[in-house]
């Protein structure tokens, strides 16, 4: 199992990390247009492999394509990050080009490779490497859902004053501040509604933190989270890698599922080798649907910008 990340800054760097940690990949390559910056990175992590105890080896380059070619997964992460105050719907200009750029190289050395989309606003950067590869659907995923509900998850266990590993949410919709939908309604701790422990004020304030879980951050760091997306990013490629058929929410192109066409938006996807394995349709509530319906609006007008 080889694995690429084009892009070694924060996120790119984390989440080599931990794809080397979880030991499932034989081979991680991370790629950089700064000179010598993936090469240090990778040898960085490398002499972190006996003390973390894993054999994945982990090589740099500074944009040579040729040393991607033959991977199963790659990820996508290059561009800039959103500085405080900044919406990811922003970063358009600059990184439209990029991943354009890079999706393109990436195909053209390994055909059969299956994408993941870090790089912001993601829904339409995942939209846009569908366009620019044409590769079929089941090989371009967009990294957001699972951020924001491993984010979600965090604010519902600090409310609901639990463990996090006694809790379970998923947030739907586009990875923007205003275009995410936290599923309070489906939210549980184990097993039971989360509605039974805590009133709705909370319940709303917890889903209003969680919208707002990366700019909180990016105000707090003076620009975009890494650890958290790394480790998102890090799930998703060992679910495939590990032909796990685990559910996740991604970011997907979608074809009538939802009532939505022509568009990459974060639904629950089945992930396995095969990259989507299944796209799931959960029965939503009315308003539920009205808010994908807003939120998929929203991702239109950003995809017209492209
Ligand atoms: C975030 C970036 C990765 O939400 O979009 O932190």
């Amino acid at each position: 199992m080889k694995v690429t990340v084009v892009g070694a800054g924060a996120v790119g760097a984390s989440c080599a990390e931990y794809i080397a940690i979880k030991d499932f990949a034989s081979e991680v390559v991370i790629l950089d247009i700064k000179e010598g910056f993936a090469e240090g990175k990778a040898m960085d992590l490398m002499q972190t492999a006996s003390l973390n105890g894993f054999d994945t080896k982990i090589t740099g380059s500074t944009s040579d394509y040729s040393k991607t070619a033959g991977s199963d997964i790659a990820v996508i992460t290059s561009g800039i990050p959103r500085k405080p105050g900044m919406t990811r719907e922003e970063l358009i200009g600059i990184n439209a080009g990029i991943v354009k750029s890079v999706a393109t190289s990436l195909v053209e050395h390994s055909p059969n490779v299956i994408l993941i989309v870090v790089s912001n606003p993601m829904d339409t950067m995942t939209y846009l490497t569908h366009k620019v590869t044409g590769l079929p659907k089941h090989r371009i995923i967009g990294m957001g859902g699972a951020l924001d509900s491993a984010r979600f998850k965090y604010r519902l266990a600090e409310a609901l004053e639990a463990p996090i590993s006694d809790v379970d949410g998923m947030v739907i919709g586009g990875h923007s501040d205003k275009g995410m939908v936290p599923l309070t309604r489906l939210a549980t701790r184990n097993s039971v509604p989360v509605s039974e422990f805590i009133s709705d004020e909370r319940l709303t304030q917890v889903l209003e933190d969680t919208k707002v879980g990366g700019a909180t951050l990016t105000k707090l760091l003076g620009t975009s989270a890494w650890y958290a997306p790394g480790a998102a990013v890090s799930g998703l490629v060992q679910a495939i890698a590990c032909d796990q058929k685990k559910i996740f929410p991604c970011s997907v192109m979608l074809d009538g599922e939802y009532g939505l066409s022509d568009l990459c938006i974060g639904v629950p996807v089945v992930l396995g080798r095969n990259g989507i394995e299944k796209i799931v349709e959960i029965n939503l509530t009315d308003a539920e649907k009205a808010k994908l319906q807003e939120s998929a609006a929203g991702v239109k007008v950003t995809n017209g910008l492209i």
